[in-house]
């Protein structure tokens, strides 16, 4: 990778919290395998975030080993990508707690994530949960990242990196680059099929409103069918006032190509039903290859394993020198 360092660098990660769902694929993962040749790209299970919810121990190592295999199947090729286990990394804690200490407690106040996980989990609002967008900064900035490619709802926690580092920066001089989120323009938030109000989300308590990208294809045929539109039987763009079929035309756009004009053209005058059964057959045919490949390196865990050590020992190259920077800078003495 030496004579990749003049490659601009992008970061980013997901919680292995359970099911990857298809807008966990069409705000981030879609767009990943396409930054390869561009950029040095590192990609990683964000597991220590994930505890921030009560996980079940078992749990947590499956689906972190099938985020892995899921993210190789969409197209990341572990020889040009750095797939890592945020915790195979002990720099993220490292750094995560100095960053904690350069995070102010009403900016914290401030995060959507914050608020609606601490209603959601009421009866555990951990210190954890409260200052998760310092280790997120910290995953960021050990990276020296340019770019953090996320779905919508992840730019407030890119911004207050983003003030954290300039914060750091301003103390101590040029220690981290600043980076700049990726948001893609159509599928950056994916909303749920049964309350398009609300995004779609892995930890949703309703599993109708979520497709999953390791579903079958009955069951994500079914879920498309019975999706809420409105009454009005026009397909038509308008998030406002259509925000159920608004949200298919999205994932129908992003899984065909298709611009919402072609759309609008091509269910003109045909009802909900011939819509919703064609944007249904368009997921599965998105999520078939996926499926089937993840299901094929999941059988084969030794190889798995030498992708995430290989990926933690390149990880930690890189996070190593970022951390002993650091410590120098705020003043620790060196061992
Ligand atoms: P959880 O329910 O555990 O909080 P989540 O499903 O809301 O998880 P993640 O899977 O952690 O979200 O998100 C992974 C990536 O996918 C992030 O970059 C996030 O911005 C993006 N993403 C998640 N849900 C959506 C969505 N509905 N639409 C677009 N992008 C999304
Ligand atoms: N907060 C993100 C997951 C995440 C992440 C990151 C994303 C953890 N660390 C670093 C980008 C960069 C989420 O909840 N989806």
């Amino acid at each position: 990778m030496e004579n990749e360092v003049h490659k601009k660098r992008i970061l980013s990660g997901i919680q292995p919290s359970g099911d990857l769902t298809l807008g966990s694929y069409l705000g981030a993962i879609k767009n990943w395998a396409a930054l390869a040749d561009e950029y040095d790209c590192y990609y990683m299970m964000a597991d220590m975030h994930t505890i921030t919810v009560r996980q079940v121990p078992a749990d947590l190592r499956r689906h972190t080993l099938t985020q892995l295999a899921t993210y190789i199947a969409s197209g990341l090729d572990p020889e040009k990508n750095v797939l890592f286990v945020q915790s195979h990394v002990p720099a993220h804690a490292q750094l995560g707690w100095v960053l904690d200490c350069y995070t102010m407690f009403g900016e914290l106040s401030r995060m959507t994530q914050f608020k609606d996980k601490s209603a959601k989990n009421a009866d555990n609002i951990n210190a954890g949960l409260f200052t998760y967008p310092a280790l997120m900064a910290a995953d960021i900035l050990l990276y020296q990242a340019d770019l953090v490619p996320v779905g919508g709802d992840q730019k407030q926690h890119v911004e207050i990196c983003r003030d954290i580092a300039t914060r750091f920066n301003g103390i101590y001089g040029d220690v981290f680059k600043i980076p700049e989120p990726y948001i893609p323009p159509v599928g950056a938030r994916v909303m749920s099929l049964t309350s398009p109000e609300n995004k779609m989300s892995k930890s949703d308590k309703d599993p109708g409103g979520c497709v999953y990208m390791l579903e079958k294809a009955e069951d994500i045929l079914r879920k498309f069918k019975k999706a809420v539109t409105d009454s009005d039987a026009c397909v038509r763009f308008d998030p406002a006032a259509k925000p159920g079929v608004s949200n298919l035309m999205q994932i129908y756009s992003v899984a065909t190509g298709k611009t919402f004009d072609e759309i609008e053209r091509e269910f003109d005058g045909r009802g909900y039903g011939d819509f919703k059964t064609a944007v249904g057959e368009s997921v599965v045919e998105l999520l078939r290859p996926i499926r089937e490949e993840t299901e094929h390196l999941l059988a084969d865990k030794s190889y798995l394993e030498s992708v995430y050590r290989a990926g933690a020992e390149k990880a930690s190259h890189v996070a190593d020198r970022t951390v002993g920077k650091v410590y120098k800078k705020v003043g620790f003495l060196a061992r």
